[in-house]
């Protein structure tokens, strides 16, 4: 087995469950426009990380100096059963919050996987970067290129046998490995998210507007939510799941596999009025290992509100 081939399979081995290898080289010119006009656009809204650090976020050798290839992984987290909605004032939390914080889970995995990538090439000097999420680097376009699969009307990195509902890592290191090729696959004619998106973040165009997205509002937003997107939250507290539920290569896909990721059933739906009397002990106590922590209690109490308005029907 070569090197390349047996670090894809030791990524699988560490509860992955897909591993591909990309060539660092910067992404192609298309989506660095891309990038670009979606800065100048102001399709960001209010997320200023992402005016930032443009140079590394299209060229890994501007996060490590020397870079050659980056190792992409993604982990399924397609809930195995479908938590029934209760009666009465609950909010709904998208299916990556009702799991342990995956910041740390994936990281922590990295880290093994990048001091066996030093071991098998007998590279004590090797230099590695490990990524997940918050690195300034575009994630979903490594793991296109890397084999892990296409990149979806709804921006979604989608890979035909597992779904979309996959979380990215990647370790960038300076050894040079063999790279896989990008699949041929994509979406064709379907638009079922593009229709499926309860505000029009998404347009036919391509675009991606933040400003609309209600993930973007209910996780990174901290302002007061407009009337008329707000009642577009519907009963959505934490996240939104819409644009990658009423794709086709979601319905198909596999469950999660991975069950040493800790999964929180009673998180799927948060009661209104206990979030309403929610002190910032409780929160943190309730909350320590979720990416709702990071959301903070006042956004999670304004989303409550929004949530609360909608479901007695008046805004
Ligand atoms: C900022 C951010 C957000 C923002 C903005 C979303 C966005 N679409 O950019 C907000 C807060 C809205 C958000 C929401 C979500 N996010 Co987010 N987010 C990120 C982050 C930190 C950066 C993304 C980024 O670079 N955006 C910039 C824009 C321009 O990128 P883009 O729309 O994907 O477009 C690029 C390519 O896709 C491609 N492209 C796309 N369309 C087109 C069309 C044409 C014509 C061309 C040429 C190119 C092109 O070109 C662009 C490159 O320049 C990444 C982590 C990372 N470091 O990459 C996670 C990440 C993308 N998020 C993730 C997740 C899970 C989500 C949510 C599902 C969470 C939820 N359930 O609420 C939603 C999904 C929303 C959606 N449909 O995209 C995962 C996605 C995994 C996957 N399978 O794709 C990531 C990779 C985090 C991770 N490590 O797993 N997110
Ligand atoms: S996450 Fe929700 S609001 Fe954002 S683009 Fe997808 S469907 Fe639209
Ligand atoms: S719903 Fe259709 S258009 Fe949207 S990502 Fe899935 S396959 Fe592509």
């Amino acid at each position: 087995m070569s090197i390349s081939e047996a670090i894809k399979q030791k990524a699988i081995n560490l509860g992955f469950d897909a591993a591909g290898i990309a060539s660092a080289e910067p992404v192609e010119a298309k989506y660095v426009k891309y990038l670009q006009n979606w800065l100048k656009e102001g399709m960001n809204a209010q997320m200023e990380y992402m005016q930032k650090n443009f140079d590394k976020r299209i060229d890994p050798d501007r996060l490590l100096e020397g870079a050659k290839s980056v190792v992409c992984v993604a982990l399924n987290y397609k809930p195995p059963e479908q938590t029934m909605v209760p009666a009465g004032k609950f909010g709904a939390v998208a299916n990556f919050a009702t799991y342990q914080d995956y910041h740390g889970f994936i990281k922590e995995k990295l880290f093994v996987l990048a001091e066996f990538i030093k071991e098998i090439s007998g590279n004590d000097d090797l230099k590695f970067k490990a990524c997940v999420d918050s690195v300034p680097i575009l994630e979903r376009v490594f793991a296109e290129k890397a084999g892990l699969g296409f990149i979806g009307k709804n921006h979604m990195l989608i890979n035909p046998e597992l779904g979309l509902q996959l979380l990215l890592g990647e370790i960038i290191t300076d050894i040079e490995l063999s790279p896989d090729k990008a699949l041929n696959s994509g979406c064709s004619d379907c638009c079922k998210c593009i229709r499926a998106c309860p505000t029009g973040a998404l347009s036919t165009g391509g675009s991606f507007d933040s400003n609309k997205c209600i993930s973007y509002l209910t996780i990174e937003y901290s302002g007061q939510v407009a009337a008329e997107l707000a009642e577009k939250i519907g009963d959505r507290i934490f996240g939104c799941d819409e644009c990658m539920l009423a794709c086709p290569y979601d319905m198909r896909a596999e469950c999660r596999v991975n069950k040493e990721i800790k999964f929180y059933g009673d998180r799927k739906y948060l009661a209104l009025d206990s979030v309403d009397r929610m002190g910032p002990s409780e929160f943190e106590e309730k909350f320590k290992d979720s990416t709702i922590l990071r959301s903070g209690l006042e956004r999670l109490k304004r989303n409550a509100q929004i949530c609360d308005k909608n479901l007695s029907g008046h805004n």
